[in-house]
C-alpha cells in the first residue's frame, strides 16, 4: 500500500458493520475462534466475566449480551492460543526482543512460566515460583529503607488483588504507589474532592436515562467506551440533548446509533439535530465553561432586573453551597477577549451552548482524558462543576458530573487503598483491624517513582500488571530509570517492554487474567471489580488456564508477601485458599463494603453509594464549593517553560482504534481512517503547508521544554486532517518520549499528555521505534 492508500476517509457510523466485521475477523484471528466466542457470550453477564476492556457500566437490569468490538477485541487478545514459555525465551535474547514492535511482542501470546533474567547470557531462563518470591524477599529486605522500593498497580487489578497488594506493601513499610490512574483521571478526583467532597463520577447509569442534556467533553467514546454510545443514543433519540467538546470530530460522537441494531446498521446511523459539537483548542475547554457561566450570570442578572425566570437554582445555591461571591467575581473578572482567545471558539457558539446547558432542566457533563492531561486540569474540572452548582445540576436525578474512568477496574483500585497520599482513616482502620504498625508518611506517584529510580533513591520496581516503560512520559529517561534498578518484577499476562527494559535482576510473573479459571484450594475463585458507576459485582473466568504454572494476582501477592514479612499477623496463603477470606478483610476495612460477600449474590452486584446523591457534602465547608480559579494566564508558555521559543503546532497523544493504552491489536484507526500504520501525526492543511511541507510527507517532531535535552521522535508521516488549527494529534505510546518528565499538571502530577509544544523538522531518518531508544 502507497502511504496515500493508508490514509482513506471512514464514511460509516460508528459501531456498524465495520465494527461487526471487526469482531469477526478478530475471533477468527484469535486461534480459539469457537471456545472465545462462548466466552465473549458470558461477558458483563451474570455467572460470567467482566469484560477487560473499558470501565463502563450496565444498567443492571439490561438483559442484552452486553459486548462491543473493542471488548471483543480485549477478550481475544488476552485469550490467544499463542503462548510465550522457556523455549521462546531460549530462542531470542532480551537485545533481540527489543528490536521487535510493541505490536509484536504482545502478540508472541500469554506468559505461561516464572522466568528471570540472566545477565551472563541475556537470555531470561525458567525460575520457579519459591526462587521468585525469595528473590524478590532478598531484595526487599537488604534494602535500606522500604522507600526504596517502588509497587507500580495498573487498573485491570481485581479488587481482592489491589487490597492484599497494598496490604503487604503497606505491612512492609512504604506508601510508594505509583499507579496508573496517575497518569489518567487523578485531576478528577483531586478537583472533585476539593468542590465536592468525592473524587469519583456522582452519577448511575439510570441518569443517563433521565438526563435532557449530556455534554462528552475530551472523551471518544466510540472507541475508547463504545457500550456508551447506546445510552447516548436512547439520548439523542428521546429528544434529549448532547453537547460535544472535542477539537476532533470523532465519529462515534457524530451519528448515533445502536451497536447492536442490525436494523438501524442498515440505514448508517444519521446526523441528529438535537445534537452540536463544538471544538476547542486544546486545553481550552475551561475558557469555554468559565465563558459559559459568565452568559448565565449576565442573564441571571438580567432576570433578576426584569422578574423574569430565575436562571440560577437560587434555592440550591443557598442551601447546598458556599463560595457564591467570590466566584462570581472570578467570572465578572475574567475578560470575554481571553476565554476567546483560550478556548478557541466563537463567543457566539460559546453563547449557544450555554443556551443548550440553560434550557435543559437536568444535565450530566461526562470527560475523560481531553480535560484530564493538562497543566490546568484540576481547575477544567472545578469549571466544571462550578457551572453545574449554578443550576443545581448536582446530587439529583438525571444529573451529575461522570469522569469516566479507564481501565476496567482502576477505580476499584483506588477505593482499595491503592494511593500513595493514604487517608488518614484507612491507616487507622488498618492498624485498628491487624495487629501492625502502617507507614503514614506520603508515597511516590508515578513521576516521582521514576525521579528516585534516576537518583538511585528507588533500588527495587515490582508492577502489578500494565506497561510502566510504555505508558510513562519521556522514554529514555524513564527507561534509563528502570535500568538503574536493581531488580525490576513484572506480573504481567503478556510479553511488553516493561520485560526488557530492566534492572540488574528482572523476573516475569505470569498471572492469570479475567477470562482465566481461577482455581485456588477450596474450588474456582471469583474477582470483584468497580465501575465507573460505583457498582462492584463478581466476574468468575471462563477458559482454562494456559498452562498449570500461572498464578492468580493474589497468589502471586501472597507469595511475595509470605516470603518478605515470615512470621506476621496475617495468614496469606489462608486467604487465598478462598477469595470470600480476602472479602472479609476488605469487609472489615473499606467503608461500604459491609456483608460484602453476601451482597454480590444479588445479580449485577450492588452500589457503594454517594453522598452526593443525598446532598451531602464531605468537604471543608461542608457544602458544595464553587471555586473560584483564574484562568491559566498563559497556556503555551506554561508548556514550554520558556519564551525564547515558539512552537509550531500544540500536540495531543491519543488512542487509536486498535489499541488498549500500550496494547496494539492491529495498526488500523478504522474511525480516522488510517490503515496499517501509527507513525502518522494529523494537522491541519494550511499548517502544514505553512510549516513547508506537503500531506504524506514525513517528519520529525520534536518538543520544547526547556531543560537543554532533546525530545524527538522520527519518521511520522502528516495527514492533512479535519483538525483546527494550530493543534496536532499523534499516537500514544509512539510519542511519548516527547512527554517532558516535568511537565504534569499542577497537583496531580498527570503527564500533560493532551499539551505538548512541538516544532517540526525535516525527517532526521526513517522511522524509529520507541524501543530503540535505551
Ligand atoms: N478500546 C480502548 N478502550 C479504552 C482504552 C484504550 O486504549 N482502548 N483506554 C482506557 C483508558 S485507561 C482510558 S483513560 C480511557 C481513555 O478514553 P479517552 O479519554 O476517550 O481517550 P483518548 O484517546 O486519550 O481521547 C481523548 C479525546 O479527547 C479529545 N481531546 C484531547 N485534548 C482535548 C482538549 O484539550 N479538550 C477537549 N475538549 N478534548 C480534547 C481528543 O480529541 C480525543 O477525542 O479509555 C479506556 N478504554
Ligand atoms: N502520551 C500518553 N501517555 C499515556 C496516556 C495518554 O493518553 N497519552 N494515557 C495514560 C493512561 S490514561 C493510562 S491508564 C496509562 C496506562 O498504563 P498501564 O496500565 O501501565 O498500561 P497498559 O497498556 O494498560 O498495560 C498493558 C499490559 O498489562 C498487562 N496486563 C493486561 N491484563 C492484565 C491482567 O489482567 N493482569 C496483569 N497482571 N497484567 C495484565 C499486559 O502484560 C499488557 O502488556 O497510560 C498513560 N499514558
Ligand atoms: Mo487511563
Amino acid at each position: 500500500m502507497s502511504q496515500v492508500d493508508r490514509y482513506k476517509p471512514y464514511k460509516g457510523a460508528a459501531a456498524g458493520w465495520g465494527a461487526l466485521i471487526a469482531v469477526t475477523k478478530n475471533w477468527l484471528g484469535s486461534e480459539n475462534a469457537f471456545k472465545n466466542i462462548r466466552a465473549m457470550l458470558k461477558t458483563n453477564q451474570n455467572g460470567g466475566f467482566d469484560c477487560p476492556g473499558c470501565a463502563w457500566g450496565e444498567s443492571p437490569e439490561s438483559g442484552m449480551v452486553k459486548f462491543c468490538e473493542n471488548g471483543a477485541k480485549a477478550v481475544n487478545w488476552e485469550a490467544t492460543g499463542r503462548h510465550v514459555d522457556p523455549a521462546f525465551f531460549a530462542k531470542y535474547s532480551v537485545s533481540a526482543l527489543l528490536e521487535q514492535s510493541d505490536y509484536w511482542l504482545e502478540y508472541q501470546g500469554r506468559l505461561t512460566h516464572p522466568m528471570r533474567y540472566d545477565a551472563a547470557t541475556d537470555h531470561y531462563v525458567e525460575t520457579s515460583w519459591e526462587e521468585a518470591f525469595a528473590l524478590i524477599a532478598r531484595h526487599l529486605k537488604q534494602l535500606g529503607s522500604p522507600d526504596q522500593a517502588e509497587f507500580y498497580t495498573s487498573g485491570r487489578a481485581s479488587n481482592e488483588a489491589a487490597f492484599l497488594y497494598q496490604l503487604f506493601v503497606r505491612a512492609y513499610g512504604t506508601n510508594n504507589f505509583p499507579d496508573c490512574s496517575n497518569m489518567c483521571h487523578e485531576a478528577s478526583a483531586v478537583g472533585m474532592f476539593e468542590s465536592i467532597g468525592v473524587g469519583k463520577g456522582t452519577v448511575v447509569f439510570h441518569d443517563l436515562e433521565k438526563a435532557d442534556a449530556i455534554f462528552v467533553i475530551g472523551q471518544n467514546p466510540g472507541t475508547n467506551h463504545p457500550r456508551m454510545l447506546e445510552p447516548l443514543r436512547e439520548a439523542v433519540k428521546r429528544g434529549a440533548q448532547v453537547v460535544v467538546f472535542n477539537p476532533l470530530k470523532e465519529r462515534g460522537l457524530e451519528r448515533f446509533q445502536h451497536p447492536q441494531h442490525p436494523l438501524e446498521m442498515l440505514s448508517n446511523g444519521s446526523e441528529p439535530t438535537n445534537t452540536a459539537y463544538f471544538r476547542p483548542a486544546l486545553g481550552g475547554d475551561m475558557a469555554a465553561i468559565r465563558g459559559m457561566a459568565k452568559f448565565l450570570l449576565a442573564w441571571e442578572m438580567e432576570s433578576l432586573a426584569t422578574g423574569g425566570e430565575p436562571v440560577f437554582d437560587r434555592a440550591f445555591i443557598r442551601d447546598q453551597t458556599s463560595g457564591l461571591d467570590e466566584y462570581l467575581r472570578a467570572v465578572e473578572a475574567t475578560p470575554w477577549a481571553l476565554i476567546e482567545e483560550q478556548s478557541g471558539m466563537a463567543l457566539s457558539d460559546i453563547e449557544r451552548a450555554a443556551r443548550m446547558y440553560a434550557k435543559a432542566k437536568r444535565v450530566i457533563i461526562c470527560w475523560a482524558m481531553g480535560l484530564t492531561q493538562h497543566t490546568h486540569s484540576v481547575p477544567t474540572i472545578q469549571e466544571v462543576i462550578n457551572l453545574q452548582l449554578l443550576r443545581g445540576n448536582m446530587g439529583r436525578e438525571g444529573a451529575g458530573v461522570s469522569p469516566v474512568r479507564g481501565h476496567s477496574n482502576v477505580q476499584g483500585d483506588r477505593t482499595m487503598g491503592i494511593n500513595e497520599i493514604p487517608p488518614k482513616w484507612l491507616l487507622d482502620a488498618i492498624e485498628t483491624r491487624f495487629a501492625f504498625k502502617v507507614p503514614r508518611e506520603e508515597g511516590h506517584n508515578t513521576v516521582t517513582a521514576i525521579k528516585a529510580m534516576e537518583a538511585g533513591r528507588s533500588k527495587v520496581f515490582i508492577a502489578l500488571g500494565g506497561n510502566f516503560s510504555q505508558a510513562t512520559p519521556d522514554s529514555p529517561r524513564t527507561h534509563a530509570a528502570l535500568r538503574n534498578c536493581d531488580l525490576t518484577v513484572q506480573m504481567s499476562t503478556k510479553l511488553n517492554r516493561s520485560h526488557l527494559v530492566i534492572g540488574k535482576d528482572a523476573l516475569i510473573l505470569p498471572a492469570l487474567g479475567r477470562t482465566d479459571i481461577d482455581l485456588q484450594a477450596t474450588g474456582p475463585q471469583g474477582i470483584t471489580v468497580e465501575d465507573t458507576f460505583s457498582m462492584v459485582h463478581i466476574s468468575h473466568g471462563q477458559l482454562r488456564p494456559k498452562s498449570g504454572l500461572m498464578k492468580s494476582e493474589p497468589a502471586i501477592i501472597a507469595g511475595i508477601a509470605a516470603a518478605t514479612l515470615g512470621e506476621h499477623p496475617i495468614d496469606w496463603h489462608w486467604v487465598v485458599e478462598d477469595y470470600s477470606r480476602i472479602r472479609n478483610l476488605i469487609a472489615d476495612v473499606i467503608p461500604g463494603f459491609k456483608n460484602f460477600n453476601q451482597r454480590l449474590l444479588n445479580p449485577g452486584g450492588f452500589h457503594l453509594g454517594n453522598p452526593v446523591a443525598d446532598r451531602q457534602w464531605h468537604t471543608t465547608t461542608q457544602k458544595a464549593r464553587f471555586m473560584p480559579n483564574a484562568l491559566p494566564e498563559h497556556l503555551v508558555n506554561a508548556a514550554i517553560r520558556s519564551l525564547k521559543d515558539t512552537p509550531d503546532l500544540i500536540l495531543q497523544t491519543l488512542r487509536s482504534h486498535d489499541q488498549y493504552n500500550t496494547t496494539l491489536y492491529g495498526l488500523d484507526d478504522r474511525y480516522r481512517g488510517v490503515y496499517g500504520m501509527r507513525e502518522v501525526v494529523f494537522a491541519n492543511e494550511e499548517d502544514i503547508r505553512r510549516l513547508g511541507f506537503e500531506p504524506g510527507e514525513k517528519v520529525d517532531m520534536i518538543s520544547l521544554w526547556d531543560d537543554g535535552r532533546e525530545r524527538r521522535v522520527s519518521g511520522f508521516t502528516l495527514i492533512a486532517y479535519d483538525i483546527p488549527k494550530g493543534q496536532a494529534a499523534a499516537y500514544y505510546p509512539e510519542t511519548n518520549p516527547l512527554v517532558p518528565l516535568d511537565s504534569y499538571g499542577d497537583r496531580t502530577f498527570t503527564p500533560t499528555s493532551k499539551f505538548i509544544a512541538i516544532k517540526f523538522a525535516k525527517a532526521a531518518q526513517s522511522s524509529v521505534i520507541v524501543s530503540s531508544v535505551a
